[in-house]
């Protein structure tokens, strides 16, 4: 295993990557329970790709191999890590984001769930979920996604038994439940034989549920829990603030307002192509009129009466990707929509293996590979910033050591200090 590196160009802002109706979903589970076989099935039989792109036939697994293949043609740099592809149905786009099932892979596993919006875990109804599950579904959690859909796969190697199914079911609904997770379905399917995938199967007569596809439709985004808006401004051409809206809804006439400085007025909105418009959403890169003096390149902007947090000791998780781990004392930068902020790692106030609760007690140790840490960092001047659960977008980062190293994924707890609001 290789220590990751940030891509040339900088990170993919944590969770940004939404546009208007497109929702990522992470297929998370245990490695060899069928997550590969499974997106290949969803993108075959809802003809998001044809037959003549299997390399091997169905039959013998090739459905696995589907998703490897198409992502190697693309030269994108975050497809690299992880395989990804686009499923579209009605007015809904699914990015389905195939995540690596091994230990040794938990930081593509991390990189892909902090991209996500939705999961569905993966379960063999053989085997049920063991280690690899638990450590996705909290990783999950932390990173503030909290829909899922469970798919209880290879019901064909189970002679669709309904006991196995309701089986596997409770046990990851009890485990979504003890871990803060919002199970919208558990779902029995055969990725190999495309039972219960995109239509109803006739060999699961007992299953009064719909198939996993239109379960996909109940998953909502955390975009949509009503986060305050959050407008970041990027660029600044010919009077024009090229920003992106990391949440909530901005309308024509709202007032916004940037730390230290006086509220603007939204004046126009555009999107590039199409005619003014009244209003953008979250995930929509536009180009903003405001009234006032022109706003600096990185300004985050919002309502004066839904301000984000600011302050310059922040208090947050951290899951351990970097595989030497790191320590309390050491120079950070939080990477983030907008802004990388610096500062210094404060404090360790424990940490623990992430397939696992946290412990009640303090321990300020080196923190290591895979495990969740809760820290204090000081940044070295106040930050504007959310609590991860008021605007994801926001409260999640991407630790670094400063340089290139990537030390781990972070999600804000609290901000307080020195310029507190
Ligand atoms: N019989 C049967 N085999 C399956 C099913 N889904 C996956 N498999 C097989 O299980 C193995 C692991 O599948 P794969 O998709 O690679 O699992 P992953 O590691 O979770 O991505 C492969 O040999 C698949 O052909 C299923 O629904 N029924
Ligand atoms: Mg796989």
């Amino acid at each position: 295993m290789t220590t990751p590196v940030l891509p040339e160009g900088g990170p993919t802002p944590a969770a940004t990557a939404r546009d208007g109706d497109t929702l990522r979903v992470a297929f998370v589970g245990e490695v060899d329970h069928g997550k590969s076989t499974l997106l290949g099935r969803l993108l075959l039989d809802t003809g998001s790709v044809t037959t003549d792109r299997l390399d091997v036939p169905v039959e013998d697994g090739g459905l696995a191999f589907l998703l490897d293949g198409l992502t190697e043609e693309r030269a994108d740099l975050f497809t690299l890590d992880t395989a990804s592809a686009v499923l579209e149905t009605g007015s809904r786009r699914y990015v389905l984001i195939d995540v690596p099932g091994h230990a040794e892979l938990l930081v593509n596993m991390a990189t892909g769930a902090s991209r996500a919006e939705a999961a569905v875990i993966v379960v063999d109804c053989r085997e049920r979920a063991a280690e690899q599950t638990r450590r996705h579904m909290r990783v999950l959690a932390m990173m503030g996604v909290t829909a899922v859909v469970c798919a209880i796969t290879k019901m064909d190697l189970a002679g669709w038994a309904e006991a196995e199914f309701h089986a596997a079911a409770r046990q990851v609904a009890a485990l979504a439940d003890e871990i803060g997770l919002t199970l919208v379905a558990a779902v029995p399917v055969s990725a190999m034989t495309g039972d219960n995938i995109t239509a109803a199967s006739t060999r699961l007569p007992w299953y009064a549920g719909r198939p996993l596809l239109d379960t996909l439709a109940d998953l909502t985004p955390w975009g949509d829990g009503g986060a305050p808006l959050r407008v970041e401004a990027q660029d600044v051409v010919e009077g024009r603030v090229l920003a992106r809206v990391l949440s909530g809804e901005l309308r024509i006439g709202d007032r916004l307002v940037a730390p230290g400085e006086d509220a603007r007025t939204a004046l126009r909105i555009e999107r590039f192509g199409e005619p003014p418009q009244e209003s953008a959403t979250t995930g929509d890169n536009i180009g903003l009129v405001l009234s006032g003096p022109p706003c600096a390149p990185g300004t985050l902007l919002a309502p004066p009466d839904r301000r984000p947090l600011r302050g310059d000791r922040w208090r947050v998780r951290v899951l351990c990707t970097a595989e030497d781990g790191f320590a309390e004392g050491a120079r950070c930068t939080l990477r983030r929509a907008g802004a990388d902020l610096t500062g210094r790692i404060a404090r360790v106030e424990r940490h623990w293996d992430s397939a696992r609760r946290a412990p009640d007690a303090t321990d300020r140790g080196p923190v290591r590979f895979s495990e969740v840490a809760e820290l204090t960092v000081m940044l070295d001047r106040p930050a504007d910033g959310d609590d991860v659960r008021v605007c994801a977008p926001l409260g999640r980062f991407m630790l670094t050591d400063g340089s290139v190293r990537i030390l781990g994924l972070g999600i804000v707890d609290e901000i307080a200090g020195e310029d507190r609001r």
